[in-house]
């Protein structure tokens, strides 16, 4: 009896020698990337799924949440030690106190590492015994894709194409006038060049608060701690017919290398290189509601994002990727939860459609990609209201000021070519429709044992970028 006892306990102790062994070189890894341009909902985005994923009640379009082979989730140290980590406590908590709110914008590089316990169905499975997959999150700013263009572009293609943008929008007047009045080709005056820089910067500033997407270079929008620093310290200007050395002109085009090497550049192989699946979030409804510029501007920003996932369409980027790619790209338009779900099928064809020419050269490059009408946390209950006789689908909600209110958005078309045809040949107003868009509180939650925060679609959103590995 003591014999074999001994004996038993010493294989159990080998077999779990073994399994740790084990665990530690096989536990897969899945680097998820979560992008969209600023305000687009990466925050609340990640918060909730997490949530989600470690309280499954509410994801029963996950199939591994659904059959019960996903055991546990759990957060835990990630692997990366120098990337500040995602505030998943603090967004939690904004959003789920007991005078609930939307967390602060964030628009720097952050990371969170959920790990999986996961038992696989069927009888190898079974056999096998659970595992562990590791899910690291990975979030970023858009407006840093952006910047990929700018390895491309020299100092003099990049000016004159910023400069004919920012030209005919009346936000442009204040950094064109100070442009025109100084001498490029006199010698570097580091006050005068960064008041320049300072007029530019609040030109993107203004920009993205008008709605416009292409705001770029990524870091004048929120600098961190290269705030003040010379890569920063630059803005685009017209080429003069001399650029001695010492000059003005030639101390920004020097500065403006100097960005694409010491922050494009390592953005790309630190981080981006480095991701498996990639989620897009995309305010569609911001720009509808802000008007067809706007909307046209998203679309053209979405063209160059998505060129980011195209590694042969740049040197740098083919040389890091080295025949790896991203395998998954779901193209998400945020904020569902302010349509009725009558009109969702109209926001993801709108979302389609807004990414068409990129979604099908990414998916030449071999990457599964998906659009979808999302809401990472919903702050609104349907609701059909009566309209001088007829009845109305509208969504009710809390405002930011705690009053109740039932909103009604306008009306989507059925062809997304009604919207996307008038913006890209530049109307001024939409025609037929005025689309209205209102920021709704969080809901205050009564969350039961087991149950995440309130979502649409997160769950089908989970099983497209996750399913095949759970
Ligand atoms: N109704 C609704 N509003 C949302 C949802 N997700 C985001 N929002 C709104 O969008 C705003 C921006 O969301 P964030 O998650 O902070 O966006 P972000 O992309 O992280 O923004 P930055 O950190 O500034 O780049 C929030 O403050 C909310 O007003 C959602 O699911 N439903
Ligand atoms: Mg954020």
């Amino acid at each position: 009896m003591v014999f074999s006892d001994i004996a038993d306990r010493l294989t159990r102790t080998v077999e779990t020698a073994q399994s740790t062994v084990s665990e530690a070189f096989f536990e897969p890894v899945i680097r998820l990337g979560v992008t969209g341009l600023s305000r687009a909902g990466k925050t609340v985005f990640i918060t909730s799924l997490v949530a989600n994923l470690i309280d499954r009640g509410r994801m029963p379009q996950l199939v591994a949440a659904a059959n019960g082979a996903i055991r546990t989730a759990y957060l835990q140290p990630q692997p990366d030690d120098t990337v500040p980590r995602f505030d998943y406590e603090a967004h939690l908590g904004a959003l789920t106190s007991p005078d609930p709110h939307w967390p602060d914008s964030t628009r720097s590089v952050s990371e969170l590492r959920l790990s999986l316990r996961v038992q696989p169905t069927g009888l190898m499975g079974y056999l096998s015994g659970p595992r562990t997959i590791h899910l690291d999150i990975i979030d970023y700013p858009g407006e840093w894709l952006l910047d990929l263009a700018l390895l491309d572009k020299s100092y003099t293609d990049w000016s004159a194409d910023t400069l004919a943008r920012l030209a005919p929008r009346d936000i442009g007047a204040e950094f064109l006038t100070m442009a025109n009045a100084i001498d490029p080709t006199a010698k570097l005056d580091e006050p005068v060049a960064k008041s320049l820089a300072a007029a530019f910067a609040a030109y993107l500033q203004a920009a993205r608060a008008a709605g416009y997407s292409d705001c770029s270079p990524g870091r004048f929008l929120l600098p961190g701690d290269l705030a003040g620093s010379p890569v920063l310290t630059f803005a685009p200007l017209a080429k003069p017919d001399q650029t001695r050395r010492g000059t003005l002109w030639r101390e920004m085009e020097r500065r403006y290398e100097a960005y694409k090497r010491e922050v494009v550049k390592p953005f790309f192989r630190d981080h981006f290189a480095r991701i498996d699946r990639q989620v897009v979030l995309v305010d569609a409804l911001g720009a509808i509601h802000a008007g067809p510029k706007a909307t046209e501007d998203l679309r053209r920003a979405m063209a160059e994002i998505l060129g980011a996932f195209r590694p042969g369409r740049n040197a740098f980027l083919s040389q890091l990727f080295l025949g790896k790619r991203v395998e998954k790209i779901l193209f998400a338009a945020t904020k569902a939860d302010h349509l009725h779900h009558t009109q969702h099928p109209r926001l993801t064809a709108i979302m389609e459609a807004l990414v068409k020419d990129a979604k099908s050269r990414a998916d030449f490059s071999g990457a599964q990609t998906a659009a979808m009408s999302i809401a990472a946390l919903r702050a609104t209950v349907e609701e059909t209201i009566d309209h001088k006789g007829q009845p109305l689908d509208c969504v009710r909600g809390t405002l930011i000021n705690g009053k109740q209110a039932a909103f009604y958005p306008g009306e989507l078309p059925e062809d997304p070519a009604h919207l996307l045809g008038p913006a890209r040949e530049g109307a001024e107003d939409w025609l037929d429709q005025d689309y209205q868009i209102m920021t709704f509180a969080p809901a205050r939650l009564t969350l039961k044992p087991g149950e995440g925060p309130p979502h649409i679609r997160l769950d089908k959103v989970a099983e497209f970028l996750l399913g095949d590995r759970l």
